[in-house]
């Protein structure tokens, strides 16, 4: 729960607001049965509530109930002539048959006029449809619906855990299946020591991250229309770039605090150095592929390595220009504001590429690329690599390598923008006297702060197949997953009159690999958003605190599927009270990797704290601060449906070059030094 505002120590708090509200009897229903639909999903459903909508229900008979009855006719064709993806198969979004039918049956879920007749033809679809196809377009529909707000998902992790997990963690959950013992089973995570690559695998592995991926392109399928759903995906283009450009920071921040220098991004024409070997095991037993060390790519029956080439040379043409060409032969001038929006849906490229058969789609295809390179003319049958899942992708060390690629060309565009004015930078009402960062553990000294690897549980029932899901045995692993000691900045600030500020926390390295000082306008680009939140000023000192927990850019840990099951039971028997927010997000950088890991000797880092003018940078005319602050993890995840509040380009002021450092900090900006501690146990708060 987000409790959101700043407390104002000078002057009281502020009123905090919380979108939370009990749980009524229909959303409890709903909620229970959603978790119902997604119990062992490869097994036809049980339930037997689910099975009577499955027996009864026919979607062709009730095609007064759908926005689009052609979009079911169609569903129904792809079910009756089985051209459906076999339910045996390996689901890829990337691939062009296999997502036509995904969006085929999302249109019908989405398109139901009401929540009985989508949770009817989610029933009847689920167990003709592949599991993974089904999911995603279930899914994405929940999401999207507005009779699901609130509505909570189980962890992905949990869901499918094959997708997540190693094989051997699976295999031993099975034995414990066979012999009915309850079972915890550590899982490790993949490669030797003898691989430097391992030392940042519990980051790249990390099951939140890894949800929290998948999620947002949930939030953001680069094949939504929203002529055709309905929601305007607000700056899809700019939060792809920047939600991955955050991702790439964090991993180079990863890699200092592990002595690894910062990832390299890939060429098409060049070795991809690291090898990886996934460890991993499809539902259906085909095992993931590993990628030796040094290989090339090789090109696809359906696209070459010159073809990625050379739609990267018109993209970058298209930088340098400052032009995209239209399709009608048009131009858009892309050295503005709003162009990094425009680069990013061309460059993923997602539905919204203005002239996707010029510029191709490089990202997109980069993934692809990735994943079939151990057998690029399909000679073997190989199935996908986890680079064509997005809930598997960073588990490879090339994920970055490839988003570090594309986030140059990011950063081609940005630094052919003109610096910022100091007029852009300044608000002259406004000096930040001082900034202190104070952790909550006994030992904590002021702006040292502590983080610790601890264990986290994930429910395997889903891993293995259920003849009675009524005598289910335990079945858990353990992983050991990085977490940080709770803090909280303090800031003082000075205002000349009453003004509404925003605050912006960014977090840096201070020295680089070879531990030299970095000019900012090479740090700059590794800036990490740790926050950003309004703040109320008044006339005179004011002391801003600000709790670590109620970051804009992170999502607290997810309730598990047992215990989420377990609460809206309990609430339906009325046994306790069950509370939902509508605005809940499953999109957000998990809170557990907040902070970069550190070193054990203490690593030293640089906050930068900025304070902005909240009625010049907010573009929801009347949207107040609290209820800007009752949107979940908004710096990375962005909103769903509408406008962004917060106008300024993402990781404004950072994001365009910094010609004189100190010029450029004006009052209303600070940097402190802050040391993070990486200790073997968990402090003690
Ligand atoms: Cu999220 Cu490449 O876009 O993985």
């Amino acid at each position: 729960m987000r409790f959101a505002w700043v407390l104002l120590l000078v002057l009281g708090a502020c009123a905090v607001v919380s979108a939370e509200k009990q749980a009524d009897a229909t959303f409890l229903k709903r909620q229970l049965q959603v978790l119902n639909l997604l119990r062992h999903l490869n097994q036809p459903l049980t339930d037997p509530e689910l099975t009577a909508f499955k027996d009864s229900f026919s979607p062709l008979n009730n095609l007064n109930k759908f926005k689009d009855p052609a979009a079911v006719r169609d569903f129904v064709e792809l079910v009756t002539t089985g051209k459906l993806l076999e339910r045996d198969a390996i689901f890829s979004l990337f691939n062009p048959r296999h997502r036509a039918q995904m969006v085929a049956l999302f249109k019908v879920l989405h398109g139901a006029v009401d929540y009985d007749t989508f949770f009817k033809s989610a029933v009847w679809s689920r167990d003709l449809t592949n599991p993974r196809q089904f999911l995603y377009a279930f899914s994405v529909a929940v999401l999207h619906r507005e009779d699901c707000r609130g509505v909570i998902l189980p962890p992905a992790y949990e869901v499918t855990p094959h997708m997540f997990l190693t094989t051997d963690v699976v295999r031993k959950a099975y034995q414990a299946k066979m012999t009915r013992t309850p079972m915890v089973i550590p899982m490790r995570f993949t490669g030797s020591v003898n691989n430097p690559e391992q030392r940042v695998a519990y980051f790249g592995e990390d099951v939140g991250m890894n949800s929290h991926h998948s999620h947002w392109h949930m939030d953001f399928p680069f094949w939504w229309r929203s002529e055709e759903f309905g929601e305007q995906k607000d700056r899809q283009g700019e939060l792809f770039f920047y939600m991955h450009h955050q991702m790439v920071a964090r991993f180079d921040a990863e890699r200092l605090s592990n002595n690894l220098p910062v990832v390299e991004p890939l060429e098409w024409d060049q070795k991809i150095v690291e090898g990886f070997a996934p460890g991993a095991t499809y539902e259906n037993g085909q095992e993931f592929p590993m990628r030796p060390d040094n290989m090339n790519f090789g090109d696809l029956p359906w696209l070459t390595i010159q073809d990625m080439k050379i739609v990267e040379g018109r993209i970058r043409d298209a930088i340098a220009s400052g032009f995209v060409k239209t399709t009608d032969a048009g131009l858009i001038s892309l050295n503005n504001t709003a162009g990094i929006d425009l680069l990013g849906g061309l460059v993923e490229s997602s539905a919204r590429s203005v002239n996707p058969m010029f510029y191709g789609q490089l990202h997109n295809d980069g993934h692809v690329m990735l994943s079939k390179v151990t057998d690029p003319q399909q000679r073997y049958g190989m199935p996908p690599g986890v680079m064509e899942h997005f809930e598997t992708a960073t588990r490879d060390p090339a994920f970055f390598r490839l988003h570090k690629h594309v986030d140059n060309l990011f950063k081609m565009h940005k630094d052919q923008l003109p610096p910022y004015a100091a007029s852009e930078l300044e608000f002259p009402e406004v000096t930040i006297e001082a900034v202190k960062v104070i952790g909550t553990c006994k030992a904590s000294t002021p702006n040292q702060l502590i983080t610790y690897f601890d264990e986290s549980h994930i429910d395997l029932k889903n891993a293995v197949h259920a003849e009675d899901q009524k005598q289910e045995v335990d079945i858990k692993a353990v992983v050991s997953r990085l977490n940080h000691e709770p803090f909280k900045y303090v800031i003082t600030i000075n205002a000349k009159k009453p003004v509404r500020g925003i605050v912006r926390v960014f977090l840096t390295p201070k020295f680089n690999w070879f531990g030299q000082q970095m000019p900012l306008d090479v740090s700059r680009w590794g800036f990490i958003e740790l926050d950003h939140f309004p703040v109320s000023l008044q006339h005179g000192d004011n002391v801003v605190t600000r709790s670590s927990a109620d970051s804009a850019v992170t999502i607290p840990e997810p309730r598990g599927f047992s215990q989420l099951m377990g609460d809206v039971q309990k609430s339906i028997r009325g046994e306790q009270v069950f509370t939902y927010d509508k605005y809940y997000r499953h999109c957000g950088f998990p809170h557990r990797l907040l902070l970069p890991k550190g070193k054990p000797e203490g690593m030293t880092y640089k906050l930068y704290v900025v304070v902005t003018d909240y009625d010049k940078d907010i573009v929801t005319a009347g949207m107040k601060p609290e209820e800007i602050e009752s949107l979940p993890s908004l710096g990375y995840c962005g909103v769903m449906d509408g406008k962004i509040p917060d106008g300024k380009p993402m990781g404004f002021p950072f994001d365009r070059r910094v010609v004189s450092e100190e010029q450029f900090l004006t009052p209303n900006m600070k940097v402190v030094d802050l040391t993070i501690k990486n200790v073997k146990q968990k402090p003690i708060e």
